[in-house]
């Protein structure tokens, strides 16, 4: 079977699952947030990561279906969580470039958010550089998604082939510093010069900053000695089942 037929079939038998990592303020070290991130538990090959499968996805556009399935469960278990009394937290699902430049793609999460009854403001979507190519397009769905009161982050930033051009005139969250520059950043001058530089702007440009790969409490002071407001990591937290995201919740109430 080829692993498209797999990942078809996949979604039939829902072998999809999510992970959540925990994205923490820097300043006070509470849970803010979660990045829902897709594993495939796969009959043969056991669970696997995103890497192994997400391009696959891409390039047959099965990532349009499957992303429509991850934004709806990322939706539906936040929602849940608030339901148990948990402190309310914002969730966030990483698109790709196809899923969001579809046409129709701000009415179907309108959908996901009426039909899990999620407000708005507790869904973040993280879009990379690669989906501000058509500048039109993408122009149209950010404004789209700013009037419904979903955030929006640059996923990865600095990595791709950036434009400063598209932070200052699109209607943005938040910067996701990309985890290459935050490691080996207090033995790299240069990696340090690019995340304070990083943060600098962003706050210039009314922009929050989270920043990811943090591993080190070392990294955590410089990132907070910077302002950074939000950092996650394995310092913090692997991405975990949606259960012990629960336990988490409730140690921290
Ligand atoms: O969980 P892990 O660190 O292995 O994730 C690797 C990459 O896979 C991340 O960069 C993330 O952006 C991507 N990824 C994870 N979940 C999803 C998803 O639901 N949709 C898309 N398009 N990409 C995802
Ligand atoms: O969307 P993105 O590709 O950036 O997704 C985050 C990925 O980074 C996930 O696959 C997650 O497992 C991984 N990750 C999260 N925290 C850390 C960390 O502290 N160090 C490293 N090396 N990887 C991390
Ligand atoms: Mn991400
Ligand atoms: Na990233």
């Amino acid at each position: 079977m080829t692993i498209q037929n797999e990942l078809n079939r996949a979604l039939v038998r829902q072998e999809f699952l999510l992970h959540y990592q925990p994205q923490v303020s820097a300043k006070s070290g509470a849970i803010v947030g979660v990045e829902a991130l897709i594993r495939w538990d796969h009959p043969q090959r056991g669970l696997l990561l995103p890497d192994q499968f997400i391009s696959v996805a891409e390039e047959t556009g099965l990532i349009v279906p499957i992303g429509e399935w991850v934004l709806r469960t990322a939706c539906k278990q936040n929602k849940q969580w608030q339901e148990q009394g948990l402190m309310p937290l914002r969730v966030a699902v990483n698109l790709s470039a196809r899923q969001f430049l579809k046409q129709d793609f701000t009415q179907m999460v309108a959908e996901i958010l009426e039909q899990t009854g999620l407000a708005p403001e507790y869904l973040e979507l993280e879009i990379t550089e690669s989906s501000m190519i058509d500048v039109q397009r993408a122009t149209q769905a950010l404004k789209e998604l700013k009037q419904l009161g979903v955030h929006v982050a640059i996923d990865d930033f600095g990595t791709g082939y950036s434009s400063l051009y598209y932070l200052k005139e699109f209607p943005l969250n938040r910067l996701k510093i990309d985890r290459s520059f935050v490691r080996d950043m207090l033995d790299q001058p240069s990696n340090q010069a690019i995340v304070s530089t990083i943060i600098s702007m962003a706050h210039h440009l009314q922009l929050h900053v989270i920043a990811e790969g943090v591993e080190t409490k070392e990294e955590l002071a410089f990132l907070q000695e910077h302002l950074c407001e939000e950092v996650q990591g394995y310092l913090f937290s692997r991405p975990l089942p949606s259960e012990d995201v629960a336990f988490y919740l409730q140690a921290q109430k």
